[in-house]
């Protein structure tokens, strides 16, 4: 069976937001069976939580005796398992993988900065707005690239589902609104019946 770690009595702001969600999304679209398995947040900083993910964090990742951590890692791990979600050809999956790192490398360690510096009440006026200001460089560019295409490869695959996780938390801290192409993108994807279930899910964690 599949299954993957969720937290529990967590901030209702986080709802929609936790990186759990990727992962279930993914296994909708790829129509996988799987089960959540649930933690109450301190739990998951210690023993034997610790040993799935040693950060201490969600969401881990199990199927049989395989066990992983790191969200990017797990939908990668589906899409080449069940050879879905990601395109055979060499150059278009170098682009959907070139995509899926961007989302990853380029454009989350900012939204994920200025979340960090927005709660930080030790954070100046000037780090808050430097912090929004690097998000909206990002934005920009990925702007410029999705211009008026549907995706940013030819296809829906993994990289085109965790773009929209990562857009939708700039969505949620109201930077993405002045790019309507991007807006348009997280709102046709978030309409795919996989998100909407996956959604639906995983806020019923939030009671
Ligand atoms: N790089 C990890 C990051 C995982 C992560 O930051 N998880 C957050 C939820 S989205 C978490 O568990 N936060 C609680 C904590 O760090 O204590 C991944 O992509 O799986």
């Amino acid at each position: 069976m599949n299954r993957f770690s969720v937290l529990t009595g967590i901030p209702e702001s986080t709802k929609g937001l936790v990186r759990e969600l990727r992962v279930r999304w993914a296994l909708e679209e790829l129509g996988l069976p799987y089960e959540e398995v649930r933690y109450p947040h301190p739990e998951t900083k210690q023993e034997p939580y610790l040993s799935k993910q040693p950060f201490g964090q969600v969401p881990y990742f199990s199927s049989g005796d395989l066990c992983m951590f790191e969200s990017g890692a797990i939908l990668l791990h589906l899409a080449l398992k069940h050879n879905k979600l990601l395109p055979l050809e060499e150059t278009k999956r170098a682009h959907a993988l070139t995509v899926f790192f961007m989302a990853l490398n380029t454009v989350e360690p900012y939204l994920s900065h200025n979340f960090l510096t927005k709660i930080d009440k030790d954070a100046s006026e000037a780090s808050k707005l430097r912090a929004r200001i690097l998000v909206e460089e990002k934005l920009k560019v990925l702007s410029g690239i999705l211009g008026e295409r549907r995706y940013f490869g030819e296809d829906f695959t993994v990289a085109e589902l965790l773009m929209t996780t990562v857009l939708r938390v700039a969505k949620q801290a109201g930077i993405l609104g002045q790019f309507p192409n991007l807006v348009a993108y997280v709102q046709r994807n978030e309409g795919r019946p996989g998100f909407k279930k996956a959604l639906r899910d995983h806020e019923k964690l939030y009671g």
